[in-house]
């Protein structure tokens, strides 16, 4: 009896070191993300959603297929560069994790998930947007956010219906994530009678867009849609400022809808024309959104960006198959995703025979005073 209750508390204070015990199984659960690079601090948002799940998963002190459950992160960088992306892949796999979230860009999660369709690990991705990623129909690979079509449709419907843009200037970033953002946008706009006035092309990691900026302040748009990621945002904001743009509303995507936007953008007064579209809820409207936040802010000061919760919640999720499977084996639990009905800290989470998100809401930002406000 005295010995049974040693090994308790010996168990209960291991769990809360965060240490395994001997007769612990250490299940790995992979996480890619860019960590450096100009793209690192959503990168590094997102692996904070995983670390605080793993961290809340160990804390129940799980048991899975009669074996007590230690959770692992395996973290990889792949600097949101697609060959980078497929070399962690294959890492991952070959480390035989038994999950992974991510990756976070569409341009490193497509060719990902092909790898990860190969070697039969599941991937949950809670930020890569793109709706080519599921059109493989690989039974590994899910998104716990809405795609591209949501997104670009929402932005122009607003940007007809509210704002009354009647010309618009396109810029995207060439990427696996702007290009057919772009497309999708300018889709929808023009059949809400929106006039494309021009294109302009641009890379994730450029700085310098004056001279595109010059050439469509010449066309005399409205608004300019932007398919890519903050960096090049904030950057663009400031240089509309200098250009004397400051009537010209900003449209674009969740890769712009973000914190760091506020900082990069440095005080221009552009800012406040940003209007960006995000799959999924206000933190203020998620189900378990306002006190996860609060826990995030406490662990990970000023570090919040936008998709965290997405990735807590998908961790969470390939946790739950695990444990309707009663194993942490892919091969055994991988089928089990698709009966997914969960209650997460973003949504009722339920998934499509496709793997995308079952029912997701989307929401539409602007910024005031400095800080990104929901307009639904
Ligand atoms: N969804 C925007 C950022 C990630 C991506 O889709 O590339």
């Amino acid at each position: 009896m005295q010995m049974k209750l040693k090994l308790t508390v010996t168990a209960a204070i291991a769990a809360a070191a965060g240490v395994a015990l001997a007769q612990d199984m250490v299940v790995k659960i992979g996480h890619v993300a860019p960590l450096s690079g100009g793209q690192a601090h959503y990168g590094k948002d997102n692996e904070n959603g995983v670390r605080m799940a793993i961290e809340d998963l160990n804390a129940q002190g799980l048991t899975i297929g009669g074996k007590k459950i230690k959770f692992e992160i395996a973290a990889e960088d792949d600097a949101a560069d697609p060959k980078q992306g497929t070399a962690v892949a294959q890492k991952l796999c070959d480390a035989k994790v038994a999950g992974i979230v991510g990756h976070l860009n569409s341009g490193t999660t497509i060719p990902a998930s092909k790898i990860y369709n190969e070697c039969g690990i599941p991937h949950i991705t809670g930020a890569a947007t793109n709706p080519a990623l599921t059109k493989p129909g690989y039974k590994t690979t899910y998104r716990i956010i809405a795609n591209d079509n949501a997104l670009g449709a929402g932005v122009a419907f607003y940007a007809a219906d509210v704002l009354k843009v009647k010309k618009v200037a396109v810029i995207d970033d060439r990427t696996g994530y702007g290009q057919p953002l772009a497309e999708v946008f300018m889709g929808r706009a023009k059949e809400k009678g929106i006039e494309i006035v021009d294109q302009q092309y641009t890379t994730d990691k450029a700085t310098d867009f004056m001279a595109i900026l010059t050439a469509i302040k010449a066309k005399k748009p409205d608004a300019i849609f932007f398919g890519g990621m903050d960096p090049q945002a904030g950057a663009m904001l400031r240089q509309m400022e200098q250009l004397g743009m400051g009537n010209v509303k900003y449209l674009g995507g969740d890769g712009i809808c973000t914190n760091e936007l506020i900082k990069i953008a440095a005080g221009a007064k552009t800012l406040d024309g940003v209007v960006c579209a995000e799959g999924g809820s206000s933190i203020a409207k998620m189900p378990g959104g306002t006190a996860w936040k609060a826990k995030y802010d406490a662990k990970y000061p000023r570090e919040f960006q936008i998709y965290s919760p997405y990735t807590y919640d998908a961790t969470f999720v390939l946790v739950d198959a695990m444990k309707r499977a009663n194993s942490t084996d892919p091969k055994v639990y991988t089928p089990k995703l698709i009966e997914t009905k969960m209650k997460g800290v973003t949504a009722e989470i339920a998934f499509e025979p496709t793997g995308e998100m079952k029912n997701p809401t989307m929401t539409l930002s602007t910024y005031k005073d400095g800080k990104k406000i929901p307009l639904n």
